[in-house]
């Protein structure tokens, strides 16, 4: 065990696991949880909860993020389909039946619905109380030492990489999915109290929409927030209308100290939401706030502070019409990343089951 920290940040719950920890709350999705998240399947029918993967359809929402680009591995610059012939690993070989294709895929591992591993934001902090601070994540983590290792390794002829390498050493997104998230889910449906307006919801406006639908989340849920974004960005067929979208959806009010408070007594697992960024995103422009702060304060107390993982752009508006239709808001969610080691995020196909 090693504490990596002489001071935590005021208000955070590092080694609340232990301070080697990498899943933070998701450690509450413990196997009655799993049970819980089974005695909600009573009809067996099924929600994919994600969006087509080249949604959102191009790069204005988030100019960082590459929509997927697949390439045919080829040979001889045709893929074998296009050739007819096998492949094996001897080479091409005409006793051989077999016609098969492969492909390769370039694309932001956060472009569409997607996981945010504890080791996507972190902050500048004085962890070691030396004065300075440092660049640190979850538990303390180092940058540099722990997280995003940079490294200018590219595999031999790999023609389509951009960017070094990062390797997440601590918090990557495999340790979600070698956790296996898969429990009981609550789904909140924000769009049918408030409609698709894009507003900030406090904890005021939470309480009473909870209360209206008669909510209760208990330690261990997965909670889902329904505002109707990926929806309406869904709809627009792939050529989306950034200035609509920026007027769609709402998001948690991230400098609402007693929602921020909310969402670690309740001890929930983690947050979703089927917007870009679970909270709403406010131009720096308009922030009327001290200079030093975080640009996205939720992401700061979730994954920085608190250690509970951060779902987005989901797709979750058929199943909060069929939950509603059925007087529930409990289900069975499957939703594991990929467990590629020492990524930042990663793309999900999670499940409703109810
Ligand atoms: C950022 O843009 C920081 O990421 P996210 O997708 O988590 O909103």
């Amino acid at each position: 065990m090693t504490q990596r920290w002489v001071q935590a940040p005021p208000g955070s719950h590092w080694g609340e696991f232990g301070p080697d920890d990498h899943l933070g709350r998701m450690n509450l999705v413990t196997p009655q949880k799993v049970l819980q998240g089974i005695a909600e399947v009573r009809h067996g029918r099924t929600f994919c909860l994600s969006l087509p993967l080249d949604v959102p359809g191009g790069q204005a929402m988030n100019p960082r993020r590459i929509a997927p680009r697949r390439y045919a591995v080829t040979r001889d610059g045709k893929s074998a389909g296009q050739q007819g012939f096998c492949w094996s690993y001897a080479g091409e070989d005409p006793d051989l039946t077999d016609v098969v294709n492969d492909d390769l895929v370039l694309m932001s591992l956060q472009y569409s619905t997607q996981w945010d591993s504890l080791a996507h934001v972190g902050s500048r902090f004085d962890a070691d109380g030396d004065g300075v601070d440092e660049a640190v994540f979850y538990n303390g983590f180092r940058a540099g030492e722990d997280i995003i290792a940079a490294t200018e390794d590219r595999a031999a002829g790999e023609p389509h990489a951009r960017y070094p390498q990062p390797a997440a050493k601590a918090l990557g997104i495999e340790r979600l999915a070698e956790h296996g998230v898969q429990g009981r889910g609550v789904l909140i449906d924000l769009a049918h109290h408030l409609g698709r307006r894009r507003q900030a919801v406090g904890y005021d406006t939470l309480m009473r929409i909870l209360e209206a639908d008669g909510i209760e989340v208990e330690a261990g849920d997965m909670v889902c927030l329904h505002t109707g974004f990926a929806d309406t960005l869904l709809a627009m067929n792939r050529s989306p209308d950034v200035a609509r979208l920026h007027e769609t959806g709402s998001g948690l009010d991230g400098w609402d100290a007693r929602l921020l408070n909310w969402i670690v007594d309740v001890r929930l697992a983690c947050l979703v939401a089927d917007n870009p960024a679970v909270e709403l995103v406010v131009p720096k422009v308009l922030q009327l706030r001290p200079l030093r702060q975080a640009r996205l304060p939720l992401h700061a107390h979730c994954l920085f502070k608190s250690g509970i993982h951060l779902g987005e752009l989901w797709y979750l508006t058929e199943l909060a019409g069929w939950l509603r239709s059925e007087h529930r808001h409990r289900f069975l969610l499957t939703a594991p990343p990929l467990r590629l080691p020492g990524a930042v995020g990663s793309p999900a196909t999670p499940i409703a089951t109810v």
